[in-house]
């Protein structure tokens, strides 16, 4: 297997859509999901870079797991669900503290999932591979009925008919934002700007996915290229290696 260069995870309380942004990402799908258990990750060759990125799980009893996932991570998504501000407090009271374990210079951005619930511009999104799994779906065979879709303007309904309260906004976790790098000791000229790092998505549309991910993947090059520098200066002996010579040099 290719030895990632970089780790990005993914923290914040269960139910909120871990799993499921990162299904959208690498897989292109929204699809049924089982509350994470442990951790979980996938590999991401990017340009010519491997990038892993771990989905951990949000319920309390692996909370003991999280700072060890955190461990030198290069990028920390807090994920929150826009129609639970529990689930926004939650990150400052229980998943904050397990990023210390972090890179130094880790990079933190803060997501708000399920925006597809409440606001209408995230209904009828695309994913940039083309259509979303539920207009794709809709618009199966009928390439008449697709070109209507797009057209549409957008909708305060959703495609399920309802709309819910919003309970977090883009201002809440801005404030949240600040906080974080308070928190992390970061002044105005060392942070990333917070309307840079903090991200509306739907897992279920693929609203803002895409960008997501591909914004922090910049991002975390400079600490790719740092890591290679140093593994460069001092490199690490293979033990595997070495005893498959010594085993192949007293056989002959
Ligand atoms: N409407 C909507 N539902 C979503 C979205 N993302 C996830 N869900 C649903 O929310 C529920 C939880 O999603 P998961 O991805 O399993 O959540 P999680 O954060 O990984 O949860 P844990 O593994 O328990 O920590 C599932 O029923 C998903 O289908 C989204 O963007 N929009
Ligand atoms: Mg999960």
């Amino acid at each position: 297997m290719k030895k990632p260069d970089v780790k990005v995870v993914l923290l914040g309380d269960m139910n909120v859509g871990k799993t499921s942004l990162l299904h959208r990402y690498m897989e292109r799908k929204f699809k049924d999901t089982v509350s994470t258990v442990g951790g979980a990750f996938y590999l991401k060759q990017w340009g010519p870079y491997n990038i892993s990125i771990w989905d951990t799980a949000g319920r309390e009893q692996f909370h003991g797991l999280g700072s060890m996932y955190c461990r030198g991570a290069a990028a920390i998504i807090l994920t929150y669900d826009v129609t639970s501000w529990q689930s926004l407090g939650e990150l400052e009271e229980r998943f904050l503290s397990l990023t210390d374990t972090a890179n130094h210079d880790c990079i933190y951005a803060l997501v708000g999932n399920k925006v597809d619930l409440t606001d209408a511009k995230a209904q009828l999104s695309q994913d940039s591979d083309g259509l979303s799994e539920d207009r794709s779906t809709a618009a199966a065979g009928d390439e008449e009925e697709r070109t209507e879709l797009q057209a549409a303007p957008a909708s305060p309904v959703s495609l399920s008919g309802s709309v819910l309260r919003k309970q977090v906004t883009l201002e809440d976790a801005v404030a949240l934002y600040g906080r974080i790098m308070r928190y992390k000791g970061l002044d105005e000229t060392s942070k990333l700007p917070a309307d840079k790092m903090c991200f509306e998505t739907s897992a279920k549309t693929g609203y803002n996915v895409d960008a997501l991910f591909e914004t922090l993947f910049d991002l975390v090059l400079p600490s790719i290229l740092r890591k290679r520098n140093e593994d460069k200066e001092s490199p690490t002996v293979d033990l595997e290696e070495v005893g498959n010579k010594r085993s192949r040099s007293s056989c002959c």
